[in-house]
């Protein structure tokens, strides 16, 4: 079956093809991602974080089932740090999303960090693509913990949502940088244990603090991780009338405080919408996309043309033998490269 023309007409088995080649890396993805491409940029892309057992999957199936409601298709990538892929048994042990399965209008699908490092952003990025193309008109992007790594899966979503719990202590000052930084619309969920309302006024303060600039008595790796999220952070304070993202304590498995979650949502992308961030975010995305293919493509072919012709060992041996250094080997390469 030709996977795009089958994928354009809504066949779920020819998007679950293309998702399998993405994560895999077939040489038709590339082929497949060509062709796509002209068909995406439609979806709306909500990530949600937050740490493990938080409750993001119980929150994403009852958010979905909301956008149903109103009539909207959605689309739910989980990616899964820990398990290998498993081609879709692992959904319904991981992701308690009951009864969603059975809705043609909802599309779910698990991708693991299997074979790749780092490769994950790119490939969650292509699978979000195959869903926008397919029709998607709400994409969920799960992500386990708040840090470093999810730093780039963050970067795909239009906005961010971090789901927090009660009773988890000191932690929450661990991962102060990161989540006053990516986060546009913060849950609390579980809020039906102790400690719900303490963490609401801790957050608060905490955004307060930062809105007020206050980023100076960051720590280094605070100063670290809000650099990554430099972008988010500029486009954030750019039209001078800072976003102060909303707090919501929400009951999942109970379905409570869903409702008003959708409208932080809704209110978050309105104003990103209207401020002009949006399409901000969208072309600084764009540009690091093509910039990653570029550079990844780049590195492929000069690895390959230096293993080939033997000259990788040679370099390694003589860096090793310190009769030269990587920064030097690395500029005679480009030269000589450039020259071809
Ligand atoms: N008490 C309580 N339990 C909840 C609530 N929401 C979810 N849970 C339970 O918390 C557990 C973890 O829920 P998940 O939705 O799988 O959490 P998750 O964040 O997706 O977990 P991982 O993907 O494994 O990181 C499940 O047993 C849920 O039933 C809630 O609001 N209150
Ligand atoms: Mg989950």
């Amino acid at each position: 079956m030709d996977i795009v023309e089958e994928l354009l007409k809504g066949n779920r088995l020819a998007l679950s093809r293309a998702i399998t080649a993405i994560e895999n890396e077939y040489d038709e993805a590339v082929d497949i991602m060509k062709r796509l491409y002209p068909h995406t940029g439609h979806a709306f892309v909500l990530g949600i974080t937050g740490p493990p057992g938080a409750g993001k999957s119980t929150l994403t199936d009852k958010l979905a089932k909301a956008y149903r409601a109103q009539g909207k298709t959605v689309g739910i990538i989980a990616i899964d740090p820990t398990s290998p892929f498993t081609g879709g048994a692992i959904l319904g042990d991981r992701i308690r999303m009951n009864g969603l399965t059975m809705d043609e209008g909802v599309f779910i699908r698990s991708m693991g960090t299997r074979g790749s490092l780092g490769g994950l952003s790119h490939k969650t990025a292509d699978a979000i693509k195959a869903m926008d193309a397919f029709g998607k008109d709400v994409i969920f992007v799960e992500t386990v913990g708040v840090g470093q790594s999810e730093v780039d899966i963050v970067k795909a979503a239009d906005t961010t949502m971090v789901v927090l719990i009660p009773g988890m202590g000191d932690d929450i000052q661990a991962i102060k940088a990161g989540i006053l930084e990516i986060g546009d619309v913060f849950t609390i969920n579980k809020a039906d244990h102790d400690g719900a309302d303490k963490l609401v006024r801790e957050l608060n303060m905490m955004l307060d603090l930062d809105a007020h600039g206050m980023q100076a008595e960051q720590t280094s790796t605070e100063k670290a991780l809000a650099d990554q999220f430099h972008h988010l952070n500029v486009a954030k304070h750019a039209e001078g009338m800072a976003w102060r993202p909303p707090i919501q304590k929400v009951i999942a498995s109970q379905n409570e405080g869903i409702t008003e979650t959708i409208e932080n949502i809704e209110k978050h992308f309105k104003y990103i919408s209207e401020t002009g961030i949006l399409q901000q975010r969208r072309t600084q995305r764009t540009k690091n996309e093509m910039l990653d293919v570029l550079h990844s493509n780049i590195g492929k072919y000069i690895t390959g043309k230096l293993s080939a012709t033997g000259k990788l060992d040679e370099y390694v041996a003589q860096i090793k033998a310190r009769e030269t250094d990587p920064y030097t080997v690395v500029a005679n390469i480009m030269q000589d490269m450039l020259k071809e």
